[in-house]
Parts: C-alpha cells; structure tokens; sequence
C-alpha cells in the first residue's frame, strides 16, 4: 500500500478512481501532516460494495466455526501490534496513550468473544403443535453491511460493528472518519492478515458528507450501521426509510452522574473526573452533568475543583499527560461557543474556559478542563451534547429531584449514581431512563460483553456488543420440517 492508495476493494489497496486524496493532521500538531489519504466518491463506493456483494455468496456458505476462527486470529494480531495501533491512534485523534491502549483492548476483548460464537448455538428448537413436525429457528447474514464510524473509538467501534456481522455471514464496507483513517487502513491490513478473503472487507476512506452519503445510498446495501451525531444519524435513518433499509445508529448522549447525600465522596470525585475528561470529553459516555444534592454540594464541588486544577493537559503519547487535544479547530471553537453561551445564559464559569496558548500549545487544539456551576435544566449547557472537556454542576434537592434532573434530556445513554443505599440504588436502577446504568461507577467503562447503546434520541432500538451483538445484521428465518411420510394433510390451528 502506497501514500493514497488507501482504499481496500476486492483485496487490493487502490487509490481513489478520480485519484483525489486528502490529508490527516496531528491534533496536537496541526503542522503536522500524518498522511495522505484516498478521498473515494460515488465510484468508489460502487466498487467496494459489488465488492462486497460479490464476497457475500461464497462467505455465507463458509462454516461459522472457520469464520469464527479468523476473528479469533483478528484478536491475536491485534495483540501483538497493540503498542504500535495505539501509538498510531494517540498520534491520529489525540486520546492519551493509556486510553488508545484501551481502546485497541476492547477490540482484542470483542474479538476473543466473538470469534467462540462461530461455534456458539445460532437458534433454538421447538416443539410443533402437528405430529412428526420438527420446527426450528435460526438466524441468517443479510448481506452487505455499510458501516460508518466515528474517530473517537477508532479501533473498537469497527470491532463492534464488523465482528458480528463477519462471524454470522455478512459482508462489510467500512467507511472511517475522515479524521482517523489511518488506524482504519491498520486495522482491515490486520484483517487481510487473519485471513479475511478478498473481497469480504472493503475500506473506503474520505469525507463523511460525500463518501458516507453514497454509502447510505448505495443499491447494494441491505443495513446501514452507524455511530456519530444525533443530527447525522436522523439524516441517515430518514434515507434508509426510504431506501427502505435497515439501520442502526448511536448517537448522542447527554450523560450524568447523580452524587446523594449519603455518596463516598472520594469515590464519586474520581469517577466523575474520569468521566467528565477521559479521552477529553469526547466519548459519547462522558459525563457532562454532574447532579449533586444540595446537602453535600459545595463540598463535593471544592473537591471536585481541587482534583480538576491537578489535570495535565498536552501531547497524548507524554507520560503523566491526562487530557489530549480536541480532535480539529471546528471543535474547539464550537466548544468553546457554548461556554460564552452558558455565562451568558447565567451559568458561573468554576475553572476552565479558555484555549491554551503556552508554546507547548502554540500548534495543536488544546482547551482546559472546564467547569460551570449553578446550571439549570432550561439552560443550552444542560441539555446539548458539546463533545469536549466540559462539565457542568447542577444542583438537586432531593432522590426524585436528582432522578427527574438525569432524565430530563433527549438523550438515555450513560447515567450514573453514587449512593450507599441499596433502595436507593434499585430505585435509580428502576426510574433512570439510559441503556447504560452505573451504580457508584463512572458513566465510561462499558465491557463488551453487555449491550451498549442508548434509548431516546442516543439510538433507534439496537445495541452493539453483548450476547445480542448481530441482532443488527442478522434476520430470524423460522423452518417447519414435515417427516411423517403420510398423505394426509394437518393445518396448523385448525386439524390439532
Ligand atoms: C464511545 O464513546 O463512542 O464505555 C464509545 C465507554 C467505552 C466505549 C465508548 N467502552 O466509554
């Protein structure tokens, strides 16, 4: 594979048709050039998806168990270039080298587990209500799966996404943020390694606005995948009402973490200084609430200020560094946008709030760590997804106020509380409205092995990873077998 040609169709590594590229920069050194990459269109994703459809005849006929087993090897490889992966990944989107690590574990985490469903059991036996009729269901690939994804979880996202729908039969045409597609081109190289046949995968880089729109469109296509904003995602799910095609979207989130009156307060801090600044905000689990109760409010908001002004912000790959850059400057103007808003609206600036500018920050998107209290649900701050390394406080007079306060988003990803009650625990368990809930843990953290995704505007009614992983890219086909050998008619609900 040469600077360019970054596209991966049919088992081949090829520039874009039209031979445009575009560029990825360093987000913490936008003077520096990480690459060139294949800036694909129409015809490019025309390609790759025959491509793709091509594959699907002779994949879905190969045994589970051996498919299983390539996604085995996909863990192994993986593991073994887990070091280099994760330094490509701080370098490309900025999250800190132990998180990047983090990152690539949870594919290796996905892979391991996927890779045993090949061998797992693909649907259940009933009894019939005739004689000497066996009835069966079983589960079945759909075809072509599109996948778009995000920059943030570069490595684990296509994991997610592309492991149940190769264990179970499909083929795929990933489609990589324009701002990570460097480690996307890693990632199907090791794929090609494991033993992915030609054909079966297919990359595609370039813009989402361009290449990931055709992709949607694409006559080839039986689901569309796809996580990123709320806005993109509704775009996506109304073309494929009309396409009339499945999809599956995560999307935005607004999560929070309630801290009670009876909360270990030292406990609730870390978790909320993880969750609010881990990978810089920019985790669709972070927390961007933090609703405390009245009673131990301006304590935990002392502490919490005294833990957020230790924070080491600056290049991902240094050791002691906490936060990383923001991924591009468009971000980090937004962000910093809906800080003046909040003051603006009334909220009080705690800490933060500006740019750094200090010469180790002269070339790259950094922003502190930003705080700001006496926040109100009416407010902007209190209800948008700002994707950046910002939180706000809000106050809660009771249990039931904190409860109503979590919920009272259009968002039901990542909730969290801190409490040592244990009603209070299964009430919140009960009355939050999120697909993640935590109890005395922070709102990031999800383990593969449980279903992640969202209710509300954070998702349209699917889940990734978990026991139910392929449920997006699979389809129930339910078979009634007659072995009796007899001439004689039998109607289902009418002759038994
Ligand atoms: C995301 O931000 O899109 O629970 C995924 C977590 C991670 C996954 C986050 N395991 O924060």
């Amino acid at each position: 594979m040469h600077n360019g040609a970054t596209n991966y169709i049919d088992g081949v590594w090829r520039e874009a048709v039209d031979g445009k590229t575009f560029t990825s920069l360093d987000p913490s050194d936008r003077q520096h050039v990480l690459g060139n990459y294949a800036r694909s269109d129409t015809k490019d994703v025309t390609l790759a998806v025959e491509a793709a459809h091509r594959a699907y005849r002779l994949w879905r006929t190969t045994p589970a168990p051996a498919r299983g087993a390539i996604i085995t090897r996909m863990g192994e490889i993986l593991a073994a270039n887990k070091e280099d992966l994760a330094h490509q990944m701080s370098r490309e989107m900025g999250k800190v080298l132990v998180e990047a690590r983090g990152d690539v574990q949870e594919a290796i985490d996905m892979a391991r587990y996927i890779g045993a469903f090949g061998r797992m059991p693909d649907g259940y036996t009933v009894a019939s209500e005739r004689p000497d009729v066996e009835c069966f269901a079983r589960r079945v690939p759909v075809g072509v799966v599109a996948m778009i994804t995000p920059w943030n979880f570069p490595v684990a996202i296509p994991a997610w996404k592309m492991f149940p729908a190769l264990v179970t039969g499909n083929t795929v045409v990933l489609k990589p943020s324009e701002e990570a597609p460097g480690v996307a081109v890693s990632f199907v190289q090791m794929l090609a390694e494991a033993g992915v046949p030609a054909g079966v995968v297919n990359l595609v880089t370039g813009m989402g606005a361009e290449v990931g729109a055709d992709l949607v469109e694409a006559p080839l296509v039986s689901v569309v995948s796809f996580t990123g904003s709320t806005a993109t995602g509704q775009t996506i799910m109304e073309r494929c009402a009309s396409l009339g095609r499945r999809v599956s979207c995560e999307m935005g989130g607004k999560n929070a973490i309630i801290v009670l009156d009876d909360a270990d307060l030292d406990l609730a801090v870390k978790g909320a200084i993880w969750s609010a600044f881990g990978t810089t905000g920019q985790r669709c689990t972070a927390a961007s609430r933090l609703i405390v109760h009245r009673d131990v409010c301006s304590k935990f908001t002392d502490q919490f200020l005294r833990a957020v002004q230790s924070l080491v912000v600056g290049s991902p790959i240094h050791d002691g560094v906490d936060i990383g850059p923001v991924i591009n400057e468009r971000q980090l103007a937004g962000i910093h946008e809906y800080v003046v808003r909040a003051v603006s609206a009334g909220a009080t600036l705690l800490y933060g709030g500006n740019r750094l500018r200090g010469p180790e920050y002269s070339s790259g998107c950094f922003y502190e760590p930003t705080v700001l209290g006496a926040v109100t649900t009416d407010m902007e701050i209190a209800q948008m997804e700002v994707f950046g390394p910002i939180t706000v406080i809000m106050e809660a007079s009771n249990f039931e106020h904190a409860i109503d306060i979590a919920n009272s988003t259009e968002y039901g990803l990542s909730l969290s509380v801190y409490t040592r009650s244990t009603a209070r625990t299964f009430r919140a368990i009960e009355y939050l409205d999120a697909g993640l809930i935590y109890v005395n843990l922070p709102t990031s953290g999800a383990e593969i092995h449980l279903p992640f995704g969202g209710t509300r505007k954070t998702g349209n009614g699917h889940r990734e990873a978990g026991l139910h992983a392929a449920d997006y890219c699979t389809e129930w086909k339910a078979c009634y077998v007659n072995y009796s050998e007899s001439s004689t008619l039998v109607r289902a609900q009418i002759d038994v």
